[in-house]
């Protein structure tokens, strides 16, 4: 008894720890192969879904692998605390050994959290790299102008505020406004806002930007890989009808992109345009969100988000 088989006690709990670490480590790693099909049997963790760009899955795998790699440890941790209290529980009134020192333990409890800040840092700095990376040649330029309370869409000839617009769109109160791109184009989007700082937001996307006014325009570049449409919001609290502030983001083959492209710049409205696609009847408008009804009153405003009738 004694010091012999209390060293040998701690020289086994340095080497579960160990393990431990060694394990969170290697599940960390083996997870890449596969982080969408556990992230999607565990509601993603969170997020809306796995993205709809090049750059939305790079910060999907990374937050499904950071929760998996923060599960592994918390598991690890409760498992030590609730083996302790079993382990060491009171078994009479003598007073149990008192250690001040345990130096292997407390390098192990120091190091430990700075090697995972250090690799969530790393895996962090690298998709971050990544998402904000700017190419020399998008193919395809849109200038975002954001104002109370609407969205304008602007198809440029080239980058920077002195290129052209090619078409636009630009919703109202009555209609959403469609921004409509290609899927496996690099996607420049150039923003700036007429009045206060609002926020471009595709929640698909898994990402938004500030739009400034003045002099900042706000780049970033998106390689769209999933088609369907999807709501886009404004995310920065602009005024009053800061909430309606609402677009939907189409996303098409490249062909039907260019089709759209040529019917706009032949005159057509954005719904006709939509039509000369293929998409009919209410299709050619916005599906995933709605007009804010500029008639509501108190009294005609009910619970359920529609108009009363007769009132
Ligand atoms: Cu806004």
């Amino acid at each position: 008894m004694g010091a012999k088989s209390s060293a040998a006690r701690r020289r086994g709990a340095v080497r579960i720890a160990g393990l431990g670490l060694g394990g969170a480590g290697l599940l960390f790693l083996l997870s890449g192969c596969s982080l969408e099909s556990v992230g999607s049997a565990f509601g993603n963790f969170g997020w809306p879904s796995s993205g709809i760009s090049l750059q939305a899955h790079k910060m999907y795998d990374l937050w499904i692998a950071a929760v998996i790699a923060a599960l592994v440890v918390g598991i690890f941790v409760w498992g030590l605390i609730f083996w302790c209290i079993i382990r060491y529980r009171k078994r009479g009134d003598e007073l149990p050994v008192q250690t001040r020192f345990n130096m292997p333990m407390e390098v192990l409890y120091t190091v430990t959290p700075i090697l995972v800040v250090a690799v969530l840092f790393y895996y962090t700095a690298i998709v971050q790299t990544d998402v904000d990376k700017l190419s020399k040649n998008p193919d395809q330029i849109v200038q975002v102008t954001a104002f109370k309370w609407q969205w304008e869409f602007d198809y440029r000839d080239g980058m920077g505020k002195d290129a052209n617009t090619v078409v636009s769109t630009v919703g109202s109160a009555d209609v959403i406004p469609l921004l409509v791109l290609p899927t496996g184009e690099k996607i420049r989007f150039e923003e700036t806002s007429k009045d206060v700082i609002h926020s471009f937001w595709v929640p698909e996307m898994l990402f938004k930007r500030d739009v400034f006014p003045g002099s900042v325009r706000n780049v970033f570049e998106v390689t769209l890989d999933k088609e369907g449409r999807y709501v886009g919001r404004c995310a920065e609290l602009c005024g009053t009808y800061h909430a309606f502030m609402q677009f939907e983001l189409v996303v098409v083959s490249p062909e039907k992109y260019t089709q759209f492209l040529a019917a706009k710049q032949a005159g057509a409205s954005t719904p006709d345009a939509m039509g000369a696609i293929g998409y009919t009847g209410d299709q050619r408008f916005a599906v995933t969100t709605r007009p804010f009804d500029t008639r509501r009153s108190g009294h005609s405003w009910n619970q359920s988000g529609t108009v009363a009738a007769g009132k």
